[in-house]
């Protein structure tokens, strides 16, 4: 069976990319499943960087294709941090949205704007390499609400809605959140890479 593998042990990401992409064909397999991998070094100044080192890394331990995904919260107030350093605000959840919701003490409800920003990058063992970006933008409450989803979901409310992104749940965050809109763009290079290679394997 084919496989794709996902360059993330974040099991947030894996559930809501497995949910956008879930052909049948396809096996697909995470970090989590590669424990002999040594954690990656994200030292890029982007996102997009960052989505291109964890991919290249990954395609040199497995030989497969692979998808990476890196993404952060900016945040106007703070000049867009926390941005590529997201998941280094603090050690867990918890203490990173607190540390945002502390770093914002002083700031008021128009002060609040936010946008989560997600890069994606395709690489296959035959050199090709896409990428896609999917931006989401919204605002952050004063304090956290709702328990669905992931990272900073209880206390980012996006554009058009009055529920966190926690509150609102996997079905609306699959369809409005930075990772579907950067899923949407890059499925189909997926699909045709895959295609492409049942058909070689069937001899259509
Ligand atoms: P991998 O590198 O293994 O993929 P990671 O969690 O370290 O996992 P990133 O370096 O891309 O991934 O950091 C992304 C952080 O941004 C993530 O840990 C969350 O704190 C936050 N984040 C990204 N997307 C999010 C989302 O949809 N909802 C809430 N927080 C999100």
């Amino acid at each position: 069976m084919l496989k794709l593998i996902l360059a993330t042990t974040n099991t947030g990401k894996i559930i809501e990319i497995k949910e956008k992409f879930n052909d049948g064909n396809i096996n697909i397999e995470s970090l989590l499943d590669y424990p002999e991998i040594p954690e990656i070094e994200e030292d890029g100044n982007t996102f997009l960087e960052n989505s291109l080192i964890k991919a290249k890394a990954v395609l040199c331990y497995t030989h497969l294709p692979v998808l990476a995904d890196d993404s952060g919260l900016e945040i106007y107030y703070l000049k867009g941090k926390p941005g590529i350093y997201s998941s280094r605000w603090g050690k867990t959840d918890q203490e990173r949205i607190e540390r945002v919701l502390n770093e914002l003490k002083e700031a008021s409800e128009e002060q609040r704007k936010a946008r989560f920003v997600c890069v994606m990058c395709f690489v296959t063992p035959e050199g090709n390499i896409y990428t896609s970006e999917g931006i989401c933008s919204g605002k952050i409450i004063f304090q956290p609400v709702g328990c669905d989803g992931f990272g900073y979901d209880p206390i980012f409310v996006p554009d058009g809605y009055n529920l966190t992104f926690s509150q609102l749940g996997r079905d609306i965050k699959n369809r409005i959140s930075h990772r579907a809109i950067a899923l949407k763009k890059i499925i189909p290079k997926l699909n045709n890479y895959f295609y492409s290679k049942i058909k070689n394997n069937n001899n259509i």
